[in-house]
This record gives C-alpha cells, sequence and structure tokens, in this order.
C-alpha cells in the first residue's frame, strides 16, 4: 500500500501505525490509527499534521464504528419488483445500469436525470469523478447538502466580493459566532483551543449570538441570547449602533468598497431599542458588543446553522457580513479575508444570477438546485420532471427537508443509483445500491481548504485493503462511462503510452486530446484515472485528478505555490506540488500568501467590497413588518430540529452504541416548561410539528430559553446489530420537517425554527 513509512508501535512490534484524518466533521484532523489486522482499535492526534498539529476531539477514537460497521454493503444490489433485493456482481450491475441510463438519455435527455451528493464530511475526490460522469451522460442538474445551509451565505459573497470569505479566529481581537456552536461543531483547526485561548486573553474578546447556552457560548465574554429567529433584528440593531454612533472606518470604505452610503442610509434609521427589544437582548448589552467591535483592530465573523436554517437566513447572511466590512476588517491578520483553493466547493456569482431550478423555479446558487425544491421536481406531471437519480455519498431521504416527500420522490423515479457503504434509509429506496470501499480503504480527500494566509489539503492513502465485494467510486464511475460507450480503449491507450514516458509527455499528449474533444475534456477525471492514475503507487489511482488540481493552482497562485515552498519553473510547478500531495502524509500546505494577496482574489468587477445588495437592504427596510414570533396556539414550541452534540456526526456512524452518552438522542426542553408539562429527565414527549409526529426522551437543560426545545441530527438510523431486522434508534429529524419552510431566496429549510406541539407520554 502507498503508505510510505508506517509507524511501528513501541509496545507491540507487530502493530503499525498509519496516518491519516479523521472523517467525522470538516475538521479533518490529521490522525495516527493503529490496526489489529482491519480493526482501528487505537486513533492518536498527529501532531506533524500541518493544519491540525495534535488536535482531536473525542469523536475521532470511534471511528472504527464507521469503518468496521456491521451491515456494510459487500455486492451491488438489484431492487425486486417485491421491493427486497437480489446480489449482482460488478459486471451485470454496471452493464445493466448502463443500458437504463442510455434509455432514459434516449427518451427524454440527460437533463432529466438529477445528480445529488458527491461527497460528505470526509471523502470529496468522488465527486471529481461524479462530475465528470455528469458531463459524460449530459445531466445539467445536481444539488448536494450544501443547498440546504450554506447556499444563502455563497450568494452574498459573491455578491459582495466574488468568492469566498473566511475569518482568522487563531488571532481575531473579536470573533464572533452567530448560530455556529464552535465547541461540538467545531468549522476551523483546533477549535477547542482557540476558543480556550481566547477565553484566557483579556485582550480578545468572544461574542456569540444564540438562543441556547451553547458550550461556547458559556466561553462568550459577549453573550447575546437571542429569542429564536431574531437574529435579523440583533445584528440589525448593533449596525445600528455602529452607524449611528459614528463608529464605521469611513476612511477604508471610501478606498475599498462601493455602495456602503445607501446601506449606511438604511442602518441610520433602525430603531435600536424596538430591535433589541424585539430580539430579547438588553439594549445595553448590545451597545456594549457594538463598541467593542468598533475598538478592535481586527473582527472575524463565523456563521452556520443556527442562522442559516432559520427565519431570514439570507439577510442575516449579508448582515453579519456588514459587521466586519464597516468597520474594516478585511485582509489583514485576525481578520475576514479571500482565500486560495485547491478545487473550489463553490463558485461566487458577482451578480448573483443564475438560471432558475427546473420546473420549480427556485434560486439556482453556485449551479446547485436547493434541495427543498427537488421531490416536487419529481413528483409532478411536468415534462420537464426529473426521471431518474445518481445519488453518491448521500442520505437524502433522513437528511433532507419533508422524508415522507423523498420516499415517495424515490418511489415515482423512473430508475435510480445509489451509492454507499451501508444501506441508508436512501438506497433501500432505489434501484440499484453499488457498494463503495470505506473512506480508509482507498485514497480521499477533502476540499474544506479554507484557510490564509496558509491553505492546505490533506491526501490520505488507504490504510485497510478494500473490503472484498466493494469498489472505490473511480473505478465504478470509470467502467460505466465505458459500459455506456461513452469513452474507449483505442483513446485511452496513447494516453496510457504518454504517461509512462513521463509528466511533461503526459501533460502535452491529454491537453492535445482535450483540445481535439470536447467531451473527452468533459470526463477528464476519468481520463486521468484511467491512464495518468496507472503510473500511481499502488492503492493512490483515485488521486489522478488531482494532477489537473495542482496545475491549475499553480497557475492561478504561482507566487503563493513558491512562497508555500515548491520550486520549479512554471511548467513544473504543478508536478511539484501533485508528487507533494501524494506523498506527504501530514498534508501539504500548497499556497502560503501575503495579506495583500487578498485583495487579489476579489472578484467583483471593480476589485471592491461591493456593499450594497439592493435587494437585502430592501429586505433590511421591511424587517420592522417581520415577525418575530412564528408560533401559534396549534404549536406553541420552536423545535430546533438538528442539534450538533458530543456524539453527533451527520449519518456518518450509523451504529448506536458508538455514543457514550445520550445514546436516544434526547429532546432537550427548559426547566420551566418541563415542569408545566410534568415531565423529567428520561420521561417521554410526544413532538408533533406541520410535518409529522414523534416520540422521544426527555432531556431537562437549563441551557434552553422556555418555549425552545432541540432535538440532535444524525439519529433515527436504521442498523441491525447481528444483521438481522433493523433497529431505529432515537427520531429522525425529517420526519417532522417540510418542504415549504424555508429561506425566500436561498431556499434553504428552516430547521432550527420548526413549530411544534409536545404532549407527555403517559408510562
Ligand atoms: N459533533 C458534530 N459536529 C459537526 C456535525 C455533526 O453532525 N456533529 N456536523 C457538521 C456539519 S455538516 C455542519 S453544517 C456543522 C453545523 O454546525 P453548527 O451550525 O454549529 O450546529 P448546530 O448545532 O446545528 O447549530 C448551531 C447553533 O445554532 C443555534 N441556534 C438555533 N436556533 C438559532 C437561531 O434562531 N439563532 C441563532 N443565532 N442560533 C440558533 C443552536 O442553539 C446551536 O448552538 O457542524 C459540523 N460539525
Ligand atoms: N433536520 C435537519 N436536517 C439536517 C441537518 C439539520 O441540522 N437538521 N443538517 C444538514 C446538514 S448541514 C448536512 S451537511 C446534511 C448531511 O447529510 P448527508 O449529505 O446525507 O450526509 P451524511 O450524513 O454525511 O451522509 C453521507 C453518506 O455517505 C456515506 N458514506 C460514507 N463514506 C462513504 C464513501 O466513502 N463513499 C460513499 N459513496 N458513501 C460514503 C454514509 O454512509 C452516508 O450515507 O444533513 C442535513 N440534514
Ligand atoms: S470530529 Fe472533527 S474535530 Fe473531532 S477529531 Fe474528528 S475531524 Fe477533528
Ligand atoms: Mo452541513
Amino acid at each position: 500500500m502507498a503508505d510510505a513509512a508506517p509507524l511501528i508501535d513501541e509496545a507491540d512490534p507487530t502493530k503499525v501505525w498509519h496516518k491519516t484524518v479523521c472523517i467525522l466533521c470538516s475538521a479533518n484532523c490529521g490522525v495516527e490509527v493503529r490496526l489489529d489486522d482491519r480493526e482501528i482499535t487505537r486513533v492518536r492526534g498527529n501532531k506533524e499534521h500541518v493544519a491540525s498539529k495534535g488536535y482531536t476531539c473525542e469523536k475521532a477514537l470511534r471511528i472504527n464504528h464507521y469503518q468496521n460497521a456491521k451491515g456494510r454493503l459487500t455486492s451491488p444490489l438489484r431492487r425486486r419488483d417485491d421491493g427486497s433485493y437480489e446480489e449482482v456482481d460488478w459486471d451485470t450491475a454496471i452493464t445493466d445500469i448502463a443500458a437504463r441510463f442510455n434509455e432514459i438519455i434516449a427518451e427524454h435527455g440527460g437533463d432529466r436525470i438529477m445528480y445529488y451528493g458527491g461527497g460528505g464530511q470526509g471523502n470529496h475526490l468522488l465527486g471529481a469523478y461524479g462530475a465528470a460522469t455528469r458531463r459524460a451522460l449530459g445531466i445539467k442538474h445536481r444539488s448536494n447538502a450544501l443547498a440546504q445551509e450554506k447556499t444563502g451565505e455563497a450568494w452574498v459573497d459573491g455578491r459582495l466580493f466574488g468568492n469566498h470569505t473566511h475569518g482568522d479566529f487563531h488571532h481575531a481581537e473579536v470573533s464572533i459566532f452567530v448560530g455556529k456552536n464552535v465547541w461540538h461543531s467545531h468549522g476551523f483547526d483546533e477549535a477547542r483551543r482557540v476558543l480556550k485561548d481566547i477565553n484566557n486573553d483579556p485582550g480578545r474578546s468572544m461574542v456569540v449570538i444564540d438562543p441556547r447556552r451553547s458550550e461556547t457560548a458559556d466561553l462568550a465574554d459577549f453573550f447575546l441570547q437571542v429569542k429564536p429567529g431574531t437574529d435579523a433584528f440583533c445584528i440589525a440593531a448593533i449596525l445600528g449602533v455602529l452607524v449611528q454612533d459614528g463608529r464605521t472606518n469611513s476612511a477604508w470604505l471610501a478606498e475599498n468598497s462601493v455602495g456602503a452610503e445607501e446601506v449606511m442610509a438604511e442602518l441610520a434609521r433602525v430603531d435600536i431599542a424596538e430591535y433589541s427589544q424585539r430580539c430579547g437582548v438588553d439594549e445595553a448589552l448590545i451597545r456594549a458588543t457594538a463598541n467593542r467591535i468598533a475598538v478592535a483592530e481586527s473582527v472575524s465573523v463565523l456563521e452556520d446553522l443556527g442562522i442559516e436554517m432559520a427565519p431570514n437566513s439570507t439577510l442575516v447572511s449579508y448582515l453579519q457580513k456588514l459587521l466586519w466590512i464597516l468597520v474594516g476588517s478585511f485582509g489583514r491578520p485576525g481578520a475576514m479575508t479571500t482565500h486560495s483553493s485547491m478545487v473550489p466547493l463553490f463558485s461566487y456569482s458577482a451578480t448573483g444570477k443564475e438560471p432558475d431550478a427546473p420546473v420549480t423555479g427556485g434560486a439556482v446558487i453556485s449551479g446547485l438546485v436547493p434541495c427543498n425544491e427537488i421531490p416536487a421536481a419529481v413528483l409532478t406531471d411536468h415534462p420537464d420532471r426529473y426521471r431518474a437519480m445518481f445519488i453518491e455519498s448521500a442520505n437524502p431521504v433522513h437528511s433532507l427537508a419533508g422524508s415522507q416527500d423523498w420516499r415517495e420522490a424515490m418511489a415515482a423515479l423512473d430508475f435510480s443509483v445509489v451509492i454507499d457503504v451501508a444501506m441508508t434509509e436512501t438506497a433501500r429506496l432505489a434501484t440499484y445500491v453499488l457498494p463503495a470501499s470505506s473512506q480508509y480503504e482507498k485514497v480521499e480527500t477533502t476540499f474544506f481548504s479554507l484557510s490564509f494566509p496558509d491553505n492546505s489539503m490533506t491526501v490520505r492513502a488507504p490504510v485497510v485493503a478494500p473490503l472484498e465485494g466493494t469498489l472505490p467510486e473511480p473505478e465504478m464511475h470509470a467502467r460505466l462511462v465505458k459500459a455506456m460507450g461513452l469513452l474507449d480503449e483505442a483513446t485511452l491507450e496513447p494516453l496510457r503510452a504518454a504517461a509512462r514516458e513521463g509528466r511533461k509527455e503526459f501533460a502535452a499528449a491529454f491537453m492535445d486530446a482535450s483540445m481535439a474533444n470536447p467531451a473527452l475534456a468533459g470526463m477528464g477525471a476519468i481520463v486521468l484515472y484511467e491512464t495518468l492514475g496507472k503510473t500511481l503507487p499502488e492503492g493512490m489511482e483515485g488521486a489522478a485528478v488531482l494532477w489537473f488540481s495542482a496545475q491549475q493552482a499553480a497557475m492561478r497562485f504561482p507566487a503563493a505555490v513558491r512562497a508555500a515552498g515548491f520550486e520549479g519553473a512554471d511548467d513544473e510547478l504543478g508536478d511539484v506540488l501533485f508528487d507533494a500531495m501524494i506523498e506527504r502524509r501530514d498534508g501539504v500546505v500548497f499556497t502560503r500568501h501575503d495579506y495583500e494577496q487578498s485583495w487579489d482574489m476579489v472578484r467583483t468587477p471593480d476589485q471592491k467590497i461591493n456593499v450594497h445588495i439592493p435587494e437585502l437592504v430592501a429586505d433590511l427596510a421591511n424587517l420592522s413588518a417581520k415577525p418575530t414570533d412564528y408560533r401559534t396556539d396549534e404549536f406553541p414550541y420552536v423545535l430546533a430540529a438538528g442539534e450538533r452534540r458530543a456524539f453527533t456526526a451527520n449519518t456518518v456512524i450509523r451504529d448506536p452504541s458508538w455514543r457514550k452518552r445520550d445514546r436516544e438522542g434526547a429532546l432537550r426542553i427548559s426547566p420551566s416548561d418541563a415542569a408545566e408539562l410534568g415531565a423529567e429527565d428520561g420521561s417521554r414527549i410526544r413532538i408533533t410539528t406541520p410535518g409529522g409526529s414523534a416520540v422521544a426522551v426527555v432531556e431537562v437543560n437549563d441551557t434552553l430559553q422556555a418555549g425552545h426545545i432541540t432535538l440532535p441530527n444524525g439519529m433515527g438510523l436504521d442498523y441491525s446489530p447481528a444483521g438481522g431486522e433493523p433497529e431505529v434508534t432515537g427520531v429522525a429529524p425529517n420526519e417532522l420537517t417540510t418542504n415549504d419552510w424555508k429561506d425566500e431566496y436561498a431556499g434553504t429549510p428552516w430547521h432550527k425554527h420548526v413549530p411544534a406541539r409536545l404532549e407527555l407520554v403517559p408510562v
């Protein structure tokens, strides 16, 4: 295997440690794992990892529950008419799937196939191959989980900067977390260390805006405990103070931005006292927070689901960015910056204009159809409806709003393929299920490279041989396009020969072939896998597509790639970088920027911050007419459906025994609400929402305000402990959510703000 220098265990020389990462959240901390045959029996932080430097949280110790879960898929499965599945061999599966897709394309066109997924918290390489297959098949419409969380923010970043912006919480004088519980959900390197550092440093401050006194709020200097869903009022009030007290940085704004006056004119009208009252935060605290921001050398802000999945979400994304833009906190240490990328997660449009989603007409952002519109685009007679779905490394029936709608949509499709490691809620409804090798059994990486001035990426070598019967996704994609007659050996053979000669020869041959044949260029990832991939160390073939990414990075950021320590002529730099990515198990810093260069990556037409987004300023002007309370007599509680806790990790681990506590995923409820309902710890409560009903175990929790209740994410998965009948543990949050409860711009769901009612279940 490609693991160059496995580390021998000091106590037991028969045991070997391998370097990889934890795949349970986007931090992807570098770890070393000790193997006992196929079992990961020990896990420790990798101190040499370029980004995490030895840091992990408690969850990393549990990754064997993913790697060696019972119920891993080991054979392609085909659905029978009665809904049961039969095992088929790989050749049969690929030939049959190829034929079915060819039929659908001939009859309806490739654009009637929807592609969903392409990677989770630890695996994005497969997405690059999925993109190649999409182009080969003529699939135009796609989506993934980002289109139910981050598209609103991406739309705002696009308008303001034409690019993504990210904070520097390791150095910021003031760090602001809006609807983000960093302690449990991380979101940047060494997260808990950084929170503790800020907490211990009298010169630095932390602001947390959250309706719940989260673990992060406990460490904050300024905790703004808003009423759920009222962040727009809270942040508008802070901005109101900055503008009305003359605390903005006008000189900096004049030099670096356009349109600030229009926005400030609107903020000058904000009634600070009224908005403070409407969000439930003391006006004095709002003013103190604004004053702290105004005097800071640097301010960084991180938003997440608490506002992205709540009322006014796109507006709040905009307002939180004004907090640091108006004081000029950009392009300096501790401030917000743009950053380089190896493979960008989003495309950012400075005009915000993209074609609408087919059938439903919602806003496509960064090429992603809003998740909440996918079932409706299947469950219709519309001639443009989706006929088939290609789902890869995602479990939309469980993870997207309205599980019932999703089950109906899956049943209404003519054809569907799911690629996964486990028999998920989605796989159970697919025509074909293809078993993938796990993320520790193949080369993988993520494209969560969001840092500045240093940006890094970690390509992981496999540490365990593929489970028998499984394949890595690149191989599946290659077999499929070949079986569909879209790529043949005659085309590949000369490229393979060139690859055997050397990188330069290969580069020339690949460029020539791509120029001559645009279809080939479109499925470039698969072509690279089939050609260059064969020259890579065993197990690393799937990294071939990164050769192209490395060339692109070297072309787009040559100075920064050189500053990161890579040497070579212009036409060699990409190869030098690629070889380092393939070889280094501690991750690679691929760009090192100067702060000034943050402006080079601002991609608005005039390279200035375009502060004025007219649609959102109009929204701000109308804010006082908007409700702050969406509850009714029928549904008197606000349910946050999907809270991150110590033992949640989306749906990556299905075995409930991985949780040391909170095994069922309790409904958290405030002491006063519990008393009113006559509930105590361990009681059972029925939760009913406009979307459904479920029974959960109770945890009385004094971090919640009255009227606010929470359920964890990733629960309600079925798992067969001994391969027997599946058992479901906890409440699947999306049995309680609906597709129509969503943001008006981005169509992202309001999962943190689901109206609900509660009834104690008698024992
Ligand atoms: N442990 C763990 N970590 C994870 C994950 C996991 O499953 N488990 N998943 C990963 C993924 S995919 C993501 S996207 C991130 C998400 O990470 P977060 O967004 O941090 O996670 P949540 O707990 O869903 O929500 C964050 C906070 O929003 C608050 N909140 C609820 N309603 C409101 C509101 O109206 N206003 C405000 N201001 N706050 C509100 C909640 O009280 C909570 O503290 O976590 C990642 N990290
Ligand atoms: N109500 C509510 N719903 C939510 C949320 C919430 O807060 N509330 N959070 C949302 C958020 S932010 C997110 S990101 C989504 C996440 O939801 P999904 O996008 O569905 O992602 P995961 O749960 O990460 O599941 C990924 C799938 O990949 C599979 N898998 C693991 N390794 C591999 C591999 O190597 N290859 C393949 N092919 N498959 C693999 C896993 O078995 C799993 O089925 O959930 C969302 N759903
Ligand atoms: S769950 Fe996230 S923060 Fe914790 S060890 Fe894994 S990657 Fe790191
Ligand atoms: Mo997410």
